[in-house]
């Protein structure tokens, strides 16, 4: 019996764990067990930290493919620099998933209060705050007149992610990515310029932040 407790312990020092239990009495199947028990949870802990760090952002994704993304998040309030209406047109109408189902005029989306008439801003809240790697704006009429979007963080800070000529036509998303934040954002404003769309109210129908 000696003999046998000073095997296992020199087998267990060299980290070999291929003894049968049945070879030992039940006070020593213990130290067998217990073992490989602790190497599985060091593997679950990596496992989670390479999740945090991967998450993407495709920015060709469909209009569906936008609409089941795991790591999306809709805005949840809004704001404007104007509003058309109190409850159609008004920017409450970004916030939640999309709505409109086909381009053109629809009270399911903000729109500002005059046509052609400048520039306009609009200011979206999320409920979570993420390391964000984009922002989605579903431009559902007058498309084609976001000239820069910035990301908000949770000290109200502003970050520019995207300035530029907005290319967007028909019921699409402007998509952003950005390398992955290293700060909090739980916003982001979205500044138009109407005069690119002279004939078109301009009207967004919904927001999606990307992120974890
Ligand atoms: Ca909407």
């Amino acid at each position: 019996m000696k003999k046998i407790h000073l095997s296992l312990g020199a087998i267990v020092a060299a980290g070999l764990l291929t003894i049968g239990a049945g070879c030992f009495n039940t006070t020593t199947t213990p130290t067998t067990t217990n073992q490989p028990a602790k190497t599985t949870v060091t593997n679950t802990a990596k496992t989670a930290d390479t999740a945090t760090t991967t998450v993407t952002f495709n920015a060709t994704a469909s209009n569906s493919a936008v609409e089941s993304d795991a790591n999306g998040q809709w805005a949840t309030t809004a704001t404007a620099s104007s509003e058309y209406g109190s409850d159609s047109w008004s920017a409450e109408q970004v916030t939640k998933a999309p709505n409109v189902d086909s381009y053109g005029d629809n009270g399911y989306a903000w729109a500002p209060l005059e046509l052609n008439k400048g520039e306009e801003t609009l200011e979206v809240t999320f409920t979570k705050a993420v390391n964000a790697v984009g922002l989605r704006i579903l431009e559902s009429y007058g498309a084609g007149t976001v000239t820069l979007v910035e990301l908000k963080d949770i000290d109200g800070n502003y970050y520019t992610a995207w300035e530029g000529t907005d290319t967007t036509s028909g019921l699409d998303y402007l998509q952003v990515p950005v390398t992955l934040t290293t700060y909090e954002v739980n916003g982001a404003r979205i500044t138009l310029d109407t005069t690119l769309s002279p004939e078109e109210w301009v009207e967004i129908d919904a927001v999606q932040l990307v992120g974890q």
